[in-house]
C-alpha cells in the first residue's frame, strides 16, 4: 500500500522538463540573461555581470516552476562556435534569440544569424521568442523599432534574392517565413537589471505547455 501511494504521489507531483536554448551573437547578453534568470528563480543567485566572461561552449541553468522544470542552454555566440547550435535544435522545446538592441552596427549581422535560425527545419514548429536586450540603455532601439528593423532587413533580403534568381527563395518558403515573422513575439528586456525577464520566462512557460498539448492532440487524433 505504501509503495502504491508513494508511486501515485510521485506521479501526481512529477514535473515535466523542457529544454530552452538561448542563442544570438556574441555580446548580445545571453549569459547575463541566464544568470539573471537563476537569480530571480533560484535560492542560489547566478553570477553577477562583472564575473561573466564570453562563453566558449555552453552554460546551463535550471529553474522550477509549477509542475514544470525549464532547463536553459546558453550557447556561445562567437562566429566559430555558432556552427554547433544546430546540435541542440532537435531536442529543444523553445528557442530564445537575444539581440543587442544597443549595437546598431551589428543589427544586420544579428538578423543574418537570426534568419539562419528561423530557417532551420528542426525548429519549424518550436516556440521562438525574440528578445531585444539592453533596454536599460538610452541608446537601445525599442521593441517596435527592433521589429521594424528586422522586417526591413527581411524585405531587402527578399528583393535582392528576387534580383538574383540563382539565390531565389521558393514561394512556399517565402510564405512560411512570412507567417513566422507575422506571428513572431518580440519582448524587451534588460538582462542586467532584470526588467522584462519574468515576462519572458512566463511566455516560455505558457508556450512550452501549449505546444506539448498540441503534440498530445496530434498523437490522440
Ligand atoms: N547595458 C546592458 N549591458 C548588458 C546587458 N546584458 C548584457 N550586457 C553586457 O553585454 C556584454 C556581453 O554580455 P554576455 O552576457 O557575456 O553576452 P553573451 O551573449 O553571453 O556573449 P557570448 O558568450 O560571447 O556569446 C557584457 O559586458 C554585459 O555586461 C543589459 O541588459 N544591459
Ligand atoms: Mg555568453
Amino acid at each position: 500500500m505504501y509503495h502504491l501511494l508513494k508511486g501515485l504521489h510521485e506521479h501526481l507531483t512529477r514535473k515535466e522538463e523542457f529544454s530552452v536554448i538561448i542563442v544570438g551573437l556574441d555580446g548580445a547578453g545571453k549569459t547575463t540573461l541566464l544568470e539573471k534568470i537563476k537569480t530571480l528563480y533560484n535560492d542560489t543567485p547566478g553570477l553577477s555581470p562583472d564575473k561573466i566572461a564570453p562563453t566558449v561552449g555552453q552554460n546551463t541553468g535550471t529553474i522550477t516552476l509549477p509542475s514544470t522544470i525549464l532547463q536553459f542552454w546558453d550557447l556561445g555566440g562567437q562566429r566559430g562556435i555558432r556552427n554547433i547550435w544546430h546540435k541542440y535544435y532537435d531536442d529543444c522545446h523553445a528557442v530564445v534569440y537575444v539581440i543587442d538592441a544597443e549595437d546598431r552596427e551589428r543589427l544586420s549581422e544579428g538578423w543574418e544569424v537570426f534568419d539562419a535560425v528561423l530557417s532551420a527545419p528542426q525548429i519549424l514548429g518550436v516556440p521562438l521568442l525574440l528578445l531585444a536586450n539592453k533596454q536599460d540603455s538610452p541608446l537601445s532601439l525599442s521593441v517596435e523599432e527592433i521589429r521594424h528593423d528586422y522586417e526591413d532587413w527581411y524585405q531587402r533580403k527578399l528583393e535582392s534574392a528576387r534580383r538574383d534568381a540563382r539565390y531565389g527563395l521558393g514561394e512556399n518558403e517565402i510564405s512560411a517565413r512570412r507567417e513566422r515573422i507575422a506571428s513572431l513575439d518580440v519582448m524587451g528586456v534588460s538582462a542586467i537589471e532584470g526588467t522584462g525577464v519574468r515576462a519572458a520566462v512566463d511566455w516560455l512557460f505558457i508556450r512550452v505547455q501549449n505546444s506539448r498539448r498540441e503534440a498530445q492532440k496530434g498523437i490522440n487524433t
